[in-house]
Formats: structure tokens, sequence, C-alpha cells
């Protein structure tokens, strides 16, 4: 019987999905991996493309506006928040390798029983962040974080041991922004790749590999209506941004979606900044499911993160709901805030 030999790319367009990256990944840098991280991640892609499908239609399926509900952030709850968060919890309690979820959502950690022992994961998200822009059609992304369950973690310990682990813990992270078209960026420490849900074909498709943020940008991003509340070091830092010393006179760019405001400062360089406020004194952004990922993606594309003290991924959280200052960018606008907070001095030189 004849067969006809088929060179896979002799023809058809060679397409790289994500599934198939992770799992091509773990076998350049894990030769025995099982294949269940990769299980794992396609419960994050799953719950993401329910998402996006809600919020392609938000208008039309009545999934604008509030849920009249107050999560335990005490924000008032979206109903596509509330979508996005069950998605992700059924999404992720059906694989059985996740022990232990927590969500900005939901105010303790759920663990799912019987779910103990080496290769267990603990998966920490916000299920959709920027919710607050939804109703004006303004880009807003889930944001995730991967850390392995501590093997000597008991059954009966608080599940909150098994979460609170300082970002450089992280095995993987990302954030899905659903903006002019749907992208998944992650790392598992072996650099930044970005995948574009193709909807012709219900597949996030690879479509920047390797990304690098660009030594210096054009933009800052930091919202300046809470100008008169910065610290002065923050303030003489954005003055020096503007004035044209930098070499440049940064334009400022702030959409007020974290995902969409680091996903420009990732592709185009430059930095964004949420200093400490009157409001928010540790600052707004969240340590487990907002800062830590951005900060591992971060560094993995050659930027730098700090909360002006420290890199993002060494501090030690105490609650899964920490909040914390964000810096975060490329290595040009990184050194030069180092110098205006120095006498604050525990941020790594740069130069080092
Ligand atoms: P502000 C959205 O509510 C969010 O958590 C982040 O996505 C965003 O960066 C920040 O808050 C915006 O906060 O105070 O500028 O509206």
């Amino acid at each position: 019987m004849n067969t006809k030999r088929f060179v896979l790319g002799a023809t058809d367009p060679v397409i790289v999905t994500v599934q198939q990256h992770i799992l091509r990944e773990q076998r350049k840098h894990s030769p025995h991996a099982t294949g269940s991280f990769s299980w794992l991640l396609s419960g994050i892609t799953l719950a993401t493309k329910m998402t996006e499908a809600r919020v392609r239609r938000a208008g039309l399926l009545d999934m604008l506006g509030s849920a009249e509900r107050v999560n335990v952030q005490g924000e008032l709850q979206q109903k596509l928040d509330v979508y996005a968060n069950a998605a992700l919890v059924h999404c992720l309690g059906i694989r059985e390798n996740v022990a232990i979820i927590a969500s900005e959502e939901i105010d303790e950690a759920i663990t799912f029983d019987g779910r103990s022992g080496p290769g267990k994961y603990v998966v920490v998200f916000d299920p959709l962040d920027g919710s607050s822009n939804i109703d004006v059609n303004v880009s807003v992304g889930t944001i995730f974080s991967i850390l392995a369950l501590p093997e000597d973690l008991r059954a009966s310990d608080d599940a909150s041991l098994a979460v609170l682990q300082p970002g450089v813990k992280q095995l993987a992270a990302g954030y899905v922004v659903y903006g002019s078209s749907t992208i998944m960026v992650y790392t598992t420490g072996h650099g930044v790749h970005g995948f574009t849900l193709d909807p012709a074909i219900g597949a996030f498709v690879l479509s920047h590999e390797n990304i690098r943020m660009p030594r210096q940008g054009d933009y800052y991003s930091s919202n300046d209506g809470n100008w008169d509340t910065f610290p002065q070091p923050y303030r003489d830092y954005i003055s020096y941004l503007r004035s044209g010393e930098a070499g440049r006179r940064y334009s400022l760019r702030y959409i007020g979606s974290l995902v969409a405001d680091f996903h420009r400062t990732l592709l185009r360089g430059g930095v964004f900044l949420y200093p400490p406020t009157d409001k928010n004194p540790q600052g707004k952004l969240r340590l487990l499911y907002e800062a830590n990922p951005v900060a591992f993606i971060a560094e993995q594309a050659g930027g730098f993160a700090t909360d002006a003290t420290q890199r993002i991924l060494e501090i030690v959280p105490t609650d899964i709901h920490d909040r914390t200052p964000l810096i975060v960018g490329g290595p040009f606008e990184m050194a030069a805030f180092e110098k205006f907070v120095q006498p604050a001095r525990r941020v790594p030189s740069l130069a080092s």
C-alpha cells in the first residue's frame, strides 16, 4: 500500500499551541516531566477561554454591571468577576494535581480534599483584574501564579501556609489580557512567551517567543491623580522622566488595568509604578496574585520589579491578600529609580 510522507510545515503553516509549547519546554528542561504541569495549565487556558467568550459578548449577555455583591476586598463585584472566578475554580478543581487555590475574590484559600504530597500544585489568581473598566470596554485581564505544594504540608495544616510563599518560589506565572486580541503571556523560569487566541480554532497560538523588555522605553505609567500623596522620591523620579534628562521626555500612558499597563511596559519598555498613597499607604496592588506574577515575568524578560526597598520576589507574604507598592520596568528606568530611593537602600544594585 502506498503511503504518502507528510513533512510537517512543508505546506501548512506551523502553529505551536500553548500546550505544545509548555510540553516542549518541560521536555527541554525537565526530561522526566510527566505532562502534569501542562494538564494544570490547560485548566487555566480553558477557564480564560470561557471568560473571554463572555467578555466579548458582555453587553449582549447582561454580563455588564455589578453583581450587587461585595468581595473580600470590600469592592463591588462585577458580574464578569463572579463568572471568571467560578470558571477558574471549576477548571482547576477538576485537575487532580491542584491541591489548593487562592483567589482575589475569595477570603480564604480553597483546599481540595485528599490532595497532598509530591507533584501537587498551589494556584493563586486574580480572575478578572481591572474589572471596574468592563462597562466602558477597556481591556481587563486574568493573572495567575503557580507554586509547588510544600511536601511536608499535612492535610490538617492551615492551607494558607502553602500559599504564603515568596515570589522566588513560583514555578510559573502568567496573565491573559482581553484586549483588541486575547493574549496569554507566561513564564516557567525559562524566558517569557506570548500566545494569541485564534478564535477560528479556539487555541492560544505562539505569537511572541522569548519576549525581552527594551533597555529603555518612552512611557511611564502611573495614576498621577495621586500625585499630591506620592512620597517625594517618587515625584522627583517622575519629574526626572518628564524633564528630558533621561535622553527623552517620557509620555504618560495609564489605563488603570494592571494587565494592560504591564503588557505595554513589557513589550515597549518604560516603567509602571503604583506608589504608596494616603488611601493605600502599603500600596494598592496585591502581592501574591498581581505583583509576584508580574515581577517574575518582568525579571525573566530582563526587567526588574521592586517595592522601593527590595525585590518584589523576595517579599515574604503574611496574608493571602497582602498589598505592596509596585515599581516594574526596564533596566534603564529601574536603575534610575534606584538612585531616587537609595536612602531606603535595600534595592539590589541593578548593576550587580
Ligand atoms: P487606580 C484595578 O482595579 C487595579 O487593581 C489594577 O488593575 C490597576 O493597576 C489599579 O487597580 C488601578 O488603580 O487607583 O489607579 O484606579
